[in-house]
């Protein structure tokens, strides 16, 4: 069966939602979207994706007599049908979308109702393509990394950060100490750990005292300057925005803080809120509970790089992308780095779709080269006919350690990112310093090309975590062996 034949199988509300012929879908006038789609029921896969395009669009289940010209134009088309991979093609009218740039919406709308449809067995959103016009509405990212760059005189190398572990538990003083000793150790970027909040044996404002006064002798020590990122995730707007202000009363300088959020559970209204409000601050989007939507295992929900892109187009500096399989999160090369490169490059290929960020019309290849020469910062032209988004640095954290320092970028294909790692520091037998030192140490050794191996032997910290950390490994490796029928567990 060809997907033209199913077209005389849809009713005329399902017809109202499917257009085949669709000329030049990258007109400017769309939001595309590719969904793996199984259907449910007994739907073909042409009636379950008009099915979806009416409830992600403007329709419901039944044609209603309220519609009118207007509205119908406001209609999703499902442009494009692949049998043979379950795939669909569906193009969003961008007016539908709240105006002014809000991400929140157009999930609403996307990945809202219909992922709980009778309609589908499986959808999972793909990949995602922004016209250039529509680009223009949204605020993508103000301070980014290179921003953080010159800020911490760091290039040429990933920002060395950590997670302060246990995740939970310490008080202010335990806490900052901690902080202290990671900075000392040589590390640039701490951040809270995605639950930190004002839990009564941390009471928030008493851990950002104590965190300034660990930084303030961190930078008089070592001479450099450091960052901590603050989560401000918080039980509702004022709360957030206390949250925010009572870091910048308490004495760190622009650049010296950043924001972070719990994107997902926090929601797309209070990274928006940051990024509006907070123009100057480097706002961190944690992405805890990401897997219920984007695990390959998953038929319904959204990938990696969705999730990725709208992060950048709401304006998130760094959004976790994953350790591309090298770390203890689920996750592959595959899924995670396409959406590293998503969110770093001018011009990112996706799954489907080569996305521009400049919100300038593809064609123009000059001014694309121009952009792609400063790629980093927004370009605005004299007349501010168009101008770029700039990048979101993938930040890259879970189960990292400094001996996959290498084999990471080794994956990912360049240096600019974050790297947070918890355990990877803090597990390290002689502390929180050392494991810095030794995180320090493994990036050196691959600036300048030489195995971590080689370079412990005149690096005491490094070749205690490649002692520690490979061990760990073989520790996991025998507990997968299975044990022989019959025979006792060995007693550990
Ligand atoms: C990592 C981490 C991060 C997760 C997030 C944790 O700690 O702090 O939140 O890695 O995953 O709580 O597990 P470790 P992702 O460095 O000790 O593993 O970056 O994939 O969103
Ligand atoms: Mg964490």
């Amino acid at each position: 069966m060809k997907e033209k034949d199913l077209l005389k199988t849809l009713n005329s509300h399902q017809a109202a939602y499917v257009d085949l012929d669709l000329k030049d879908p990258q007109n400017g006038e769309y939001l595309l979207a590719v969904f793996h789609l199984i259907p449910g029921g007994n739907l073909n896969m042409l009636q379950a994706a008009a099915e979806v395009s009416a409830e992600s669009s403007t329709g419901t289940n039944f044609p209603v007599l309220t519609e009118t010209a207007f509205s119908r134009k406001m209609n999703s088309l499902v442009y494009k049908v692949d049998l043979k991979k379950n795939l669909v093609w569906i193009a969003y009218p961008w007016r539908l979308f709240d105006r002014g740039g809000n991400i929140q919406n157009i999930l609403t709308y996307v990945v809202g109702n219909v992922l709980g449809m009778k309609e589908i067995d499986a959808l999972r959103l793909l990949d995602v393509w922004f016209p250039p016009a529509m680009l223009e509405q949204y605020d993508g990212p103000s301070y980014t990394i290179d921003d953080m760059r010159k800020y911490l005189k760091v290039y040429n190398r990933p920002i060395l950060g950590t997670i302060i572990k246990p995740k939970m538990g310490l008080t202010p003083a335990e806490y900052a100490e901690v902080c202290y000793d990671f900075w000392v150790g040589g590390g640039d970027f701490v951040k809270n750990d995605e639950p930190q909040a004002n839990q009564d044996f941390c009471p928030y404002d008493k851990m950002v005292k104590y965190v300034k006064q660990a930084m303030d002798k961190a930078v008089k020590e070592t001479g450099k300057k450091k960052v901590h990122s603050f989560n401000v995730s918080a039980p509702d707007y004022d709360t957030m925005i206390e949250r925010c202000e009572m870091i910048r009363n308490a004495g760190f300088e622009p650049g010296s803080y950043a924001y972070l959020i719990d994107g997902i559970t926090a929601g797309w209204m209070a990274v928006q809120t940051l990024r509006r409000k907070y123009p100057g601050v480097f706002i961190h989007f944690h992405r805890a509970s990401h897997g219920a939507y984007t695990r390959k295992e998953n038929p319904i929900g959204f990938t990696v790089l969705v999730l990725s892109k709208f992060a950048r187009l709401a304006g998130a500096s760094g959004i976790h992308t994953g350790t591309a399989g090298v770390g203890k999160m689920a996750g592959s090369p595959e899924e995670d780095i396409i959406a590293a490169h998503g969110i770093q490059q001018f011009k990112s290929q996706g799954y489907f779709f080569e996305q521009s960020w400049a919100g300038i019309p593809g064609k123009d290849k000059n001014v694309l080269k121009l952009t792609r020469n400063d790629a980093a910062h927004k370009v605005i032209l004299e007349d501010d006919s168009w101008r770029g988004v700039k990048k979101c640095c993938p930040i890259i954290s879970g189960g990292l350690n400094p001996t996959l320092l290498k084999p990471f970028i080794d994956v990912m294909g360049n240096i600019d990112f974050i790297t947070t790692m918890g355990a990877g520091c803090h597990a390290h037998p002689w502390g929180t310093k050392a494991g810095a030192t030794a995180l320090v140490q493994s990036c050196e050794a691959y600036t300048k090309k030489i195995p971590i191996e080689k370079y412990a032997k005149t690096h005491k910290e490094l070749a205690e975590a490649i002692k520690f950390f490979s061990k760990k490994k073989e520790v996991v490796k025998k507990a997968k062996k299975p044990i022989k029928k019959g025979k006792k567990a060995r007693k550990k």
